[in-house]
C-alpha cells in the first residue's frame, strides 16, 4: 500500500535544524519557506531555485512551500490589494515553474498561531507550547486593553484575570506581550500599535467581510493554480477561535466546507492540521476530514490536551484529545486513491533531551519531533499491516 511522505518544515539554512538532522530523522520531504523575503514581495526563480538546490543537495526534496504569506492588504482588501495580489500570483508561478506545486498559507487576521508560553514544564521535565485562556484575557485587557475585551470571555474569568495579572511580574508581563505578538520565528513580530489599528480594521470587516476577502483573493488565483496545476492549501486557525476580538473564518467543519464552496474548484484545498482543529471542543476531527478529504493535500499532525476552560497543551503526537489512529487509518484510506502521496510532517514536537539545553524555534525543536515521525510512522505502517 501507498505511504504518505513523511516531511519535516525546516526554516531554511539560519535553522539551528540541519538538512542532515532531517534525513537522519527518516523525512524525506522538506516543507519550507523563503522567510527572508518580506510578506507580500515576490519570491523571484533564483531565490526559489537556491533554496531548492540546497534541499536537493542534501539528497531531500522540497515537496511543500509553507508558507506563501499573504499580505494584509489582500486579508483586508485595502488599497493595495490588488497590487499584492498580482505580487502573489507572479510568486505562485515562479513556484510552480521550479516544480513547487503544494503551496500552503492562512487567513487569519494580523497574527498568526498563538500560544502564552513556549516552555510549559511536563512532569517529564521536556516543554511544550500551552494556551492559556485567562494569560491571554490579561494581556487583552491590561496590556492591549481593548474596551470590548469584557464581552469577549465568560463573565466569570474576570476574577482569575485580575488575581493573576496582580501575581506577574512586570518583566512576566513583558514576556507574555512577546509571545502573543510573536508571529513565524524567523520574521519579525507585529507591535501592540499595529495590532490596535488592525484590530479596528477587521472590526469594521466582520466575519463576512473577511470571507468575502478570501473569496476574492481565491478567485483572483484560480486561473493561475489551475495552469499550473498548482494546489493551494489553507492552513486552518490556530487556536480555532475569535481571539483578540479579530474575526477568524477557518475554525470548523461548517468554515472548511463554506471556503471550498467559495471557489469550487480542486486547486482550492486544505492542510488538515489536527493541532489547530483538534484545540476546539466544538471540532469532531474525524468528522471534519471525511467531509473535506478531497480537497485535503497537506497534513500537520499534532496532538494537544485540553482542561476544562478550553485551555490546551500540545501533548505528545499519539496521546491526547485527537484520535490519531483514528485519523492515520483515514489518511491511509484516502492516500490510496491519490496519485502523488499526500505529504505530511510532525507539527511542532516537545522541547527534550539535548535540545533542552539548546536554542530552538518553538515547537521546532529536533528530538521532539523526531519522536513524533516515528511515532506516527509506526501507527501508519500498523494501520498498513492491519489491512494487508
Ligand atoms: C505553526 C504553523 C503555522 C503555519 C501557518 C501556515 O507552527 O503551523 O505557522 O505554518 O499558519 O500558513
Amino acid at each position: 500500500m501507498k505511504k504518505l511522505v513523511q516531511s519535516w518544515r525546516w526554516y531554511g539554512p539560519n535553522d539551528p535544524v540541519s538538512l542532515n538532522d532531517i534525513k537522519q530523522a527518516g523525512a524525506t520531504g522538506v516543507v519550507s519557506a523563503l522567510h527572508q523575503i518580506p510578506h507580500g514581495e515576490v519570491w523571484t526563480k533564483q531565490a526559489i531555485l537556491e533554496r531548492k538546490e540546497m534541499i536537493e543537495n542534501a539528497g531531500l526534496e522540497w515537496n511543500v512551500v509553507e508558507s506563501l504569506p499573504v499580505h494584509e492588504a489582500i486579508k483586508t482588501r485595502s488599497n493595495m490589494c490588488d497590487s499584492y495580489l498580482e505580487k502573489y500570483r507572479k510568486s505562485l508561478k515562479n513556484l510552480a515553474s521550479c516544480g513547487l506545486n503544494t503551496i500552503c498559507y492562512n487567513f487569519m487576521p494580523v497574527l498568526d498561531w498563538t500560544r502564552t508560553q513556549l516552555d510549559m514544564k511536563l512532569d517529564s521535565g521536556a516543554r511544550s507550547l500551552y494556551f492559556d485562556w485567562v494569560n491571554l484575557a490579561v494581556f487583552d485587557k491590561y496590556v492591549l486593553q481593548r474596551n470590548e475585551a469584557q464581552n469577549d470571555y465568560p463573565m466569570n474569568i474576570w476574577e482569575k484575570v485580575d488575581k493573576r495579572y496582580k501575581s506577574m511580574s512586570a518583566k512576566k508581563v513583558d514576556k507574555l506581550t512577546e509571545i502573543i505578538l510573536m508571529g513565524v520565528p524567523t520574521e519579525k513580530g507585529v507591535s501592540l500599535s499595529d495590532l490596535r489599528s488592525s484590530i479596528d480594521i477587521y472590526k469594521e470587516l466582520g466575519r463576512d467581510g473577511l470571507r468575502d476577502n478570501l473569496s476574492y483573493f481565491l478567485s483572483s488565483i484560480a486561473s493561475i493554480c489551475e495552469e499550473e496545476n498548482i494546489n493551494l492549501t489553507i492552513h486552518p486557525d490556530d487556536p480555532p477561535f475569535d481571539i483578540l476580538g479579530l474575526p477568524r473564518i477557518a475554525r470548523s467543519k461548517e468554515d472548511l466546507l463554506y471556503i471550498l464552496q467559495a471557489v469550487d474548484k480542486p486547486f482550492n484545498g486544505i492542510c488538515f492540521c489536527t493541532g489547530s482543529l483538534g484545540a476546539g471542543s466544538h471540532n469532531n476531527l474525524a468528522e471534519i476530514l471525511l467531509a473535506v478529504k478531497e480537497r485535503v493535500n497537506f497534513v500537520h499532525l499534532r496532538n494537544v490536551s485540553k482542561d476544562l476552560m478550553g485551555n490546551f497543551y500540545e501533548s505528545e503526537h499519539l496521546n491526547g484529545d485527537v484520535n490519531m489512529a483514528e485519523l492515520m487509518g483515514i489518511l491511509v484510506d484516502m492516500n490510496q486513491n491519490r496519485s502523488n502521496a499526500i505529504p505530511f510532517r510532525p507539527d511542532h514536537g516537545y522541547q527534550m533531551l539535548d535540545d533542552l539545553t539548546k536554542e530552538t524555534n518553538p515547537g521546532y525543536s529536533a528530538i521532539g519531533r523526531l519522536k513524533g515521525l516515528a511515532e506516527l510512522r509506526g501507527l501508519e505502517l500498523g494501520i498498513i499491516y492491519g489491512k494487508t
